[in-house]
């Protein structure tokens, strides 16, 4: 029995001695010295080898060792559980937290989708159409005929697959699609990217977008175009606007007109933005050409139509005053981030 004692008492030494510094370690000591393969449980086993006089002393020579070796262990998990708290408990909680930055609209999306809002206040539905199409949805059904300027390769970009396509140059084409689904009346604006072969400056760019608008029904007239496109200027503008036409010329309208709104920035008195006219255009319009109808299947003695065109950039630019074309286009953040506070 001296010799089990003495070697109980090289165990004490030696779990005093430990230096338990992590899990992992604990681990270590608890299958050396508590598990079922364990020193403490091998120990007990010795039981059986002792004198049957010695045994109630070796005994408890045994429990206060297990008791010992039991309480070392509890004391390391404990010092351990509480060291991992501390990583936490130096958090300051009422510290700002890291910033998330929130984008913000494109001011062309903010611009076309105050207008689509306006426009669906009034019974428009939106549609949208293709960007590459062919010539006769995006020239010969409106009247844009053969040796129009507007074909010429110096103005519009065709595709090199096939010469009966290209990048539309205005939404009308979707217009045409709607038309040739013979469904009347038809209410709808075109909201979309449009290409021209231009080349880019502060007010010009090979593409922009725009939104146009279509109406028709039996009876509709230019009063009722002119009072919708009143009301859509109030609302974009504000209502201290006003409005004038002037006759212009397109192949796909007759009459036409260019709808001019009182200068924003000096209030019809004149100034560098409307050269000093007091007048800015911002759209045309017009009645759809009776050709155009019947290029689409739709009786023109029957129903006529007004439609209406504007660019987006060019009514962005009013309303933020912005004055180069091409900020639209570079993904400039410092550009772009002057809109988050708006939706
Ligand atoms: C159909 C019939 C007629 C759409 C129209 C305009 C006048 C117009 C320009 C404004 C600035 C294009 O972006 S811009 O350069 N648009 O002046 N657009 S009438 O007329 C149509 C459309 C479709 C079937």
């Amino acid at each position: 029995m001296e010799m089990i004692v003495k070697q109980i008492e090289a165990y004490r030494e030696e779990i005093s001695g430990l230096e338990i510094n992590g899990p992992a370690s604990l681990e270590e000591y608890r299958l050396k010295f508590l598990s079922t393969k364990g020193i403490v449980k091998s120990l007990f086993g010795e039981m059986r080898n002792i004198p049957a006089d010695q045994k109630k002393e070796f005994g408890a020579v045994l429990n206060a060792f297990k008791q010992f070796a039991e309480e070392k262990y509890e004391n390391w998990k404990q010092s351990l559980e509480s060291q991992s708290d501390q990583g936490t408990v130096g958090v300051d909680y009422t510290l700002p937290g890291d910033p998330l930055p929130v984008g913000s609209r494109h001011p062309i999306s903010l611009v076309r989708n105050e207008i689509l809002s306006i426009f669906r206040r009034l019974g428009f539905s939106v549609a949208e159409g293709p960007e590459i199409e062919d010539d006769w949805h995006n020239f010969s059904a409106l009247n844009l005929p053969e040796n129009h300027p507007a074909r010429d390769m110096q103005d519009t970009f065709y595709l090199s697959q096939n010469p009966d396509w290209l990048l539309r140059t205005h939404t009308s084409n979707v217009q045409i699609r709607e038309m040739e689904k013979g469904k009347l009346p038809i209410r709808i604006v075109n909201p979309g990217r449009v290409y021209r072969n231009e080349t880019i400056s502060a007010r010009a760019h090979c593409f922009f977008h725009q939104v146009e608008g279509l109406y028709i029904d039996e009876q509709v007239s230019f009063a009722d175009l002119k009072q919708t496109l009143y009301f859509f200027v109030q609302e974009l503008f504000g209502k201290d606007v006003k409005i004038r036409f002037r006759p212009s010329y397109f192949p796909f309208t007759e009459p036409s007109a260019e709808m001019d709104i009182s200068c924003l920035l000096c209030n019809g008195k004149g100034c560098n933005v409307c050269k000093h006219t007091g007048w800015v255009e911002i759209l045309g319009c017009g009645m759809v050409h009776p050709q155009v109808l019947e290029n689409c299947g739709i009786d023109s003695n029957k129903y006529t139509g007004y439609a209406f065109g504007m660019g987006i950039e060019r009514i962005t630019m009013l309303k933020y005053q912005i004055n180069d074309l091409r900020l639209f286009s570079v993904n400039d953040v410092r550009f772009l981030q002057q809109f988050t506070a708006s939706i």
